[in-house]
């Protein structure tokens, strides 16, 4: 059976971003994510330099930041519009709602002031949703679950992903989809993201998984490829954004 394109998805999206992000992801010809795990910000610029024109995500962990700036996040939004792509900040909220709406907009980092998009785990329950929507949704952010994870012997089992699909029903306006390594549900309004991915299907010493961009988009029927040390690791990250960003567009045109 033919699967819908992005483009033709976007309508079946119930929150405004994640119509944004499909009709980006089908005009850009982009499926790619750059998971920038880098730890200063001259570094990070230069790899959104290096990569911005190929990706629709650019996922953030701004912990590891050393240098991090109020001043450096307003130049992440003016590059993200420059160079047309998301900020997705990987924050993996995990916490009572009190907390994670506290977290989500202040301390150091403001989370949301710049990041379009956050994600959570489904572990405390639906409250943490509800936090968090209270906070992202009059901003038209978007929230994205964890239903998988790529680490090896990780405690997510079936019950536990199943449930986790169950809650982002709950919250159609504010969930835009999930971390996971397969697709999981018919809704074709649900974005997956994908991390643990690279060309070749190995581990690293600590325990990451990786499966390939064919595998994930094509036969687990996923939606965005997360890379980052298959990218940020390599001599050249411009072009190995490239070619992971034609062969992440190559496994989805198959689908259709
Ligand atoms: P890598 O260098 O491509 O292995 O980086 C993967 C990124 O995705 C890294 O930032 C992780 O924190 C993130 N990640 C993951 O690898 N696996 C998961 O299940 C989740 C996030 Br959720």
């Amino acid at each position: 059976m033919k699967t819908l394109s992005y483009g033709d998805r976007a309508q079946f999206a119930r929150n405004p971003l994640a119509k944004k992000i499909f009709l980006l992801m089908h005009e850009k010809k982009s499926n790619l994510a750059l998971s920038a795990d880098v730890t200063s910000c001259d570094t990070l610029l230069t790899l959104i330099k290096q990569c911005g024109s190929d990706i629709c995500v650019l996922k953030t962990h701004v912990d590891i930041l050393d240098d991090f700036t109020q001043e450096f996040s307003e130049t992440l939004t003016t590059l993200a519009k420059q160079y047309q792509f998301f900020i997705f900040e990987d924050r993996k909220f995990a916490d009572i709602g009190n907390t994670v709406k506290q977290q989500y907009q202040h301390g150091i980092y403001h989370i949301a002031d710049w990041a379009d998009m956050i994600n959570a785990h489904s572990l405390p329950g639906p409250g943490i949703v509800s936090a968090l929507s209270e906070i992202g949704l009059p901003r038209q952010k978007g929230l994205l679950l964890l239903a998988e994870m790529s680490s090896k012997n990780n405690f997510i089992t079936t019950e536990y992903t199943q449930k986790t699909i169950q809650m982002a029903e709950q919250f159609p306006e504010f969930v835009i989809g999930f971390i996971a390594q397969r697709k999981l549900a018919f809704s074709p309004g649900w974005l997956y993201l994908t991390p643990g991915v690279q060309f070749s299907e190995k581990t690293d010493a600590l325990g990451q998984q990786y499966i390939t961009p064919e595998k994930a988009l094509f036969q687990n029927e996923t939606d965005i490829i997360i890379v980052g040390r298959g990218i940020i690791h390599s001599d050249d990250p411009a072009a190995s954004a490239k070619q992971y960003r034609e062969a992440g567009w190559r496994a989805y045109a198959k689908r259709l």
